[in-house]
């Protein structure tokens, strides 16, 4: 039985922070009340299928590392079945609230396009089945539209119109299925939706490609009645040499020309932040401000490392930060932290991939509980409020909202002698290392 591969794993309890026991939870503490919710509510954690269950550790230069049972010796739908076995099983033992799929995780190309949408199908009927009586939900589903040599030069932004149909049929077939299975979001990362080289590449008709396909999957998702947002997944490059979404900025840009604000939002993930050139707070941030955040992969590159290494994330610093500013907005609406995270090639024990989500959970927990004080003491929001105060005048007020020209700001500056003020960035570090 593929389900005995996490033979001898109890399901993972908290025993508290003097635990050494790396099966049991530290910090992650779903009942305990956080900013009034519950621990697991505010955290919505998700298991992403991709990593922890079809990738086999291969990297550019060796093969597969992590022999699973259900990774080969059968015809593609018995495999899926036995994966979404053990897939359930881990979900079950980690006792988690949500996962995530592309479509080709869980279920095999098929000869065509009814084929794959048939297979599709089928396990979606499996998973529906299993989730009557399991716990988990479904955080997102989206569709592969990179990893088959058909999407090699795009999908929505293929210079074959054929393409952009084909992927059509799969995007509808994978909203579908997200929408029966009760997901809450459907997320889009355009891996494939970028260039290698500008000698054979049209960007203004691609980029009208790509709005025009968001613009049908918004116009099907109101027709299907999904409640959900559609989540764009920036990143900036991997595997293309430059890809379409660059970062949170750029798909705001981008939304706000197909005029798409409103149905769309963000993914942000950690990884595509570093490598945007931005820490993981900058994009959060960004979304929030711009109104358009929408939820999490959590994970973490390498510094030294310039591609997406899909860590977990165990950072306590910056998902403190993370979790501040998502507790600051009144936390996730739809969205949740996804580990879109795999552990690494060496880590071949059955054991390690349950690990590694308990270590980056207890992270998670703990940012999430630094948050919460320092949000009670106004820690970083206290300084930050002082600082802009002055905006705060009714002078101030009436020239934010345009109700002043600009020859009646320059007459009153002539009596201003404004006195340069410290930006204490190094207390406030300070600051920040007292809670974590
Ligand atoms: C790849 C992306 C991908 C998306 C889902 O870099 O992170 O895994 O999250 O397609
Ligand atoms: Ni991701
Ligand atoms: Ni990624």
């Amino acid at each position: 039985m593929t389900t005995d591969f996490f033979a001898g794993i109890e399901p993972v309890r908290y025993a508290g922070p003097d635990s050494t026991d790396p099966l049991t939870f530290r910090y992650y503490d779903k009942d305990r009340m956080v900013a009034g919710r519950r621990m697991e509510d505010h955290l919505r954690f998700s298991i992403a299928y991709w990593h922890s269950f079809t990738w086999p550790g291969t990297d550019p230069f060796g093969g597969e590392t992590l022999l699973r049972p259900w990774m080969s010796g059968a015809d593609p739908m018995t495999l899926a079945r036995q994966k979404a076995d053990v897939a359930f099983r881990m979900f079950e033992l980690l006792d988690a609230p949500y996962f995530a799929f592309h479509d080709r995780d869980v279920a095999p190309e098929g000869e065509s396009l009814s084929g794959s949408i048939a297979n599709l199908n089928a396990i979606a009927d499996i998973f529906e089945a299993k989730m009557e009586t399991a716990k988990v939900r479904l955080l997102w589903g989206t569709s592969n539209l990179f990893s088959h040599r058909r999407f090699m030069s795009g999908a929505a932004t293929n210079p074959d119109p054929e393409v952009f149909s084909y992927a059509c049929g799969l995007v509808k077939a994978a909203l579908d299925v997200t929408h029966r299975l009760g997901g809450e979001n459907y997320v889009c990362w355009g891996g494939r939706e970028g260039y290698e080289t500008l000698l054979n590449t049209n960007i203004g008709q691609e980029l009208d490609q790509l709005g025009c396909f968001l613009s049908m999957l918004v116009d099907y998702k109101h027709k299907i009645g999904f409640a959900g947002p559609i989540l764009i997944e920036p990143k900036p490059k991997e595997p293309t040499k430059h890809q379409y979404d660059f970062d949170v900025a750029t798909v705001y840009g981008f939304l706000q020309r197909y005029d798409l604000l409103g149905d769309v939002k963000v993914n942000i993930e950690q990884n595509h932040a570093v490598l945007a050139g931005h820490s993981f707070d900058h994009e959060v941030r960004l979304a929030y401000a711009t109104d358009i955040f929408g939820s999490i992969d959590i994970n973490r590159g390498d510094d030294l490392l310039g591609w997406d290494t899909d860590q977990f994330g165990m950072n306590v610093p910056e998902i403190t930060l993370l979790m501040h500013e998502i507790l600051k907005h009144g936390g996730f609406k739809t969205g949740g932290l996804n580990f879109d995270a795999k552990i690494r090639r060496q880590s071949i024990d059955p054991a390690d991939p349950l690990i590694a989500h308990v270590a980056s959970m207890d992270a998670c927990a703990r940012g999430l509980l630094a948050a919460e004080k320092m949000l009670e003491d106004r820690a970083l929001e206290g300084p930050l409020a002082d600082r802009y105060a002055g905006w705060k005048t009714p002078e101030a007020k009436a020239i934010l909202a345009g109700e002043r020209s600009l020859e009646q700001v320059a007459e009153a500056a002539l009596s201003l002698d404004p006195q340069p003020r410290s930006g204490r960035q190094e207390y406030l570090e300070g600051v920040l290392n007292r809670y974590v």
